[in-house]
């Protein structure tokens, strides 16, 4: 096994797209297929027998002596560190930023000066509330973290695909995250806000008012990590070389449109793939088909601040994007999976005090309690004040400092001088202070009283939320209702249902009335005390909406192509040519992974048994059979769930005539809508991807829904 260790070995090796010295070099020797280099133990000893431990003769007891046994078992027992507290399940992936506008006039960043320059960035996507191992499909937010290797040092932007919070003081986020995981006596429920403990500090909590209508949304259940927006939530500071302040806020807007599945497609692929999203990401860049994101700034002055309905510095709000339009400077893309999943998206270390010259915090009390909790959490996770020598973490400049030793200190200052000021003279002095060019916080007046307060300025906690609400599509809204309904049947103690509707009456009374009937909630309960009681009823904001904020193409989706025996192959030829002249992705789905024999006798070959791809895992679906092969799969549960889900889920469906008996068997025959694309000839493919760019035909959802 090659060693990354950095040793004092001979050769160096990339790793990732670090150079790094590595144990290899050496001895080589013959194997079937070539040189390769030999097994060695960790101190580079050859290894001649990696099978049988050393044992006292045939039978006998394994001798303590065996220091390969006894280093590789070692080594084995230390290979797991403390998952994250929060977002432990997360993927990690390397791309580049390309600066499109230069920001010279608004902040000094190095990274913003000059229109075409790219800079290194790492970026890790994740869950919040499920472990390591939970599915990628929770109905959660999703951490969108990015790490820019800027000129200047490392600028982590640590946010979320939501652009608000539960909470408004990180002293609270302790609790939130306990509601949150698995309840504490019993160890469940993962990965779910489903339960009584979450819904009830939620409800105790007004200020989670605003989120909470979010996260019922389907933000939360992103078909793609490449189809959902990223936010920085807090508002930041620019600054520029003349030490101007403005006051920005960040936006990532992904290049495909937004997209979500829905809630029972979200149950199903949690058991069909639980791995749906990072699988995802990982065939769409091993395919050449980078995704992308433009990065948007909001830019405000102290006058805007003053007289905007909130407060900046209030991260449970958000600022329209109508009343301050979203700025676009770079984009970003996405177009390297990691060599090692721990080396990198394990052991990726974000913190948000990692900022640049030119870049500055506010007072936002979430994000000076941030800047504690990260640097905190990574030393606790890997280990070490050393972790910013790992490769992934380490900045892409000279780094020169007198911090010395601890735990695997793996680069220590050369030389005498390890403290400064000295009066070494030269090189021999070590690094110095550049007061021209080094980070110099914003210089913000600060008085007043030492006090533990919310300020009054925070305290409205309905009116966004109503806004969202209102902002939505009829569609979307009816989804909110419907996981509030589900969220809360989950929870056993009626007094927090009725609580959490309490906070609903004071957003939306048609929400409100949907989720007492849904819940079917015999007794009204008033409305909760606001510590405002007059809401501002504010204009809606499209830009909220994930419908109106769409595809315009079929570009990135995939489609699931049913297939038998017997299949007429121009109409297989036809389909794949139009899906894939759309830049979208196909797959064949046969009754056995070995494929099918076409109508001309042309092997297709299987990308997954009937049984392994459920229609969940698709965009959208074609049924193309022979009547022979459509008689067969008219016998099989899982075929016919591929067509019954495809339908229940409001997805487009293009099928042959042959097709019709599984159609029919599928129960879905008689209710054929203008959501299904009868295939007859070549030329029929094309309108079906072209209806595909809709994305869903949403007019069926309501048809299947009755309770
Ligand atoms: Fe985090 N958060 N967070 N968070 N957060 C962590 O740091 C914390 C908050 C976010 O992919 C932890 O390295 C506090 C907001 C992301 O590695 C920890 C508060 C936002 C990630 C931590 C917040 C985030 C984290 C756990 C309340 C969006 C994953 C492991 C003030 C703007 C980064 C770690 C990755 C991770 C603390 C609130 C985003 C414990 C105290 C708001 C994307 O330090």
């Amino acid at each position: 096994m090659p060693d990354d260790r950095l040793t004092s070995s001979r050769t160096t090796a990339t790793f990732g797209d670090q150079e790094v010295i590595r144990g290899e070099g050496g001895e080589t020797h013959q194997v079937a297929g070539g040189d390769v280099p030999v097994l060695t133990t960790q101190q580079g000893i050859p290894v001649s027998d990696d099978q049988n431990s050393l044992r006292i003769g045939y039978r006998g007891p394994t001798a303590l002596e065996d220091f390969h046994f006894r280093e590789k078992i070692f080594h084995f027992d230390h290979e797991r560190i403390p998952e994250r507290v929060v977002h432990a399940r997360g993927f990690g992936v390397h791309g580049y930023f390309e600066t499109t506008d230069s920001l010279s006039d608004i902040t000094r960043a190095d990274l913003f000066q000059r229109a075409g320059e790219k800079t290194p960035v790492f970026v890790r996507f994740s869950t919040v509330a499920g472990n390591k191992g939970s599915p990628d499909l929770a109905r959660d937010v999703r951490g969108f973290a990015v790490k820019f290797y800027t000129q200047e040092g490392n600028w982590d932007l640590v946010g979320n695909n939501i652009p608000v919070f539960f909470i408004q003081d990180a002293i609270k986020f302790p609790d939130l995250i306990h509601a949150a995981k698995q309840e504490p006596d019993r160890g469940f429920p993962q990965a779910q806000t489903a339960h009584d403990n979450f819904w009830d500090f939620i409800s105790l909590s007004p200020e989670s008012m605003h989120m909470a209508l979010w996260i019922m949304s389907d933000r939360t259940i992103p078909r793609s990590f490449r189809f959902m927006e990223g936010f920085g939530v807090h508002t930041f500071r620019f600054v520029n070389a003349e030490g101007k302040s403005t006051f920005v806020k960040f936006h990532w807007k992904p290049k495909l449109g937004m997209q979500s599945v829905v809630w029972n497609e979200a149950l199903k692929i949690n058991g069909a793939d639980p791995d749906f999203h990072r699988r995802d990401l990982w065939n769409a860049i091993q395919a050449g088909d980078y995704p992308e994101w433009e990065l948007g700034v909001q830019l405000f002055d102290q006058d805007f601040a003053e007289k905007f309905d909130f407060d900046v510095i209030d991260s449970t709000k958000l600022i329209p994007e109508e009343l301050v339009p979203v700025r676009i400077v770079g984009r970003m893309v996405l177009d390297r999976t990691v060599d090692n999943f721990f080396a990198e998206t394990e052991q990726v270390a974000f913190c948000t005090q990692n900022i640049v010259p030119g870049i500055d915090f506010t007072n936002d009390p979430l994000l000076q309690g941030r800047n504690f909790s990260y640097l905190d959490t990574q030393l606790k996770r890997l280990g070490s004040p050393n972790f910013t020598y790992l490769p992934i973490n380490a900045p892409k400049r000279p780094v020169n400092h007198f911090q010395q030793d601890g735990h695997m200190a793996m680069v220590n200052p050369k030389g005498r001088a390890n403290y400064e000021p000295n009066s070494w003279g030269g090189a021999a002095g070590g690094p110095r202070e550049a007061p021209d060019i080094g980070f110099k916080s914003y210089p913000a007046e600060e008085q007043g009283a030492k006090l533990r307060i919310r300020a009054e300025t925070f305290s409205d906690h309905y009116s966004q939320a109503r806004q969202f609400y209102i902002s939505q599509t009829p569609v979307e809204q009816t989804h909110i209702a419907d996981a509030f309904i589900f969220e809360l049947s989950k929870v056993k103690t009626p007094a927090i249902r009725s609580r959490m509707v309490s906070h609903l009456m004071n957003v939306d009374d048609e929400l409100a009335d949907k989720v007492i009937t849904g819940l079917r909630l015999e007794q009204k309960p008033k409305p909760a005390d606001a510590a405002r009681p007059t809401r501002k009823d504010l204009p809606a904001s499209p830009a909220l909406s994930i419908l109106l904020n769409g595809p315009d193409s079929f570009k990135g989706r995939k489609v699931g192509v049913l297939v038998s025996d017997g299949v007429d192959i121009d109409l297989v030829k036809s389909l794949k040519e139009a899906v894939l002249a759309e830049g979208a992705m196909l797959e064949f789905v046969a009754p056995m992974v070995g494929g099918v024999k076409a109508s001309d006798g042309t092997w297709i070959e299987g990308d997954e048994k009937i049984n392994g791809a459920p229609s969940v895992v698709y965009d959208s679906v074609a049924i193309l059979l022979s009547s022979a092969g459509a008689a067969l799969l008219a016998k099989e549960a899982t075929a016919r769930d591929f067509v019954n889900d495809a339908f229940a889920h409001a997805k487009f469906i293009a099928y042959n005539t042959d097709a019709m008996p599984l159609l029919d068997k599928a129960g879905v025959a008689p209710d054929i809508d203008k959501g299904f694309v009868e295939l007859k000839g070549s030329g029929d493919a094309k309108t079906f991807v072209q209806t595909c760019r809709k994305v869903r035909f949403w007019e069926r959802e309501a048809k299947v829904k009755q309770v």
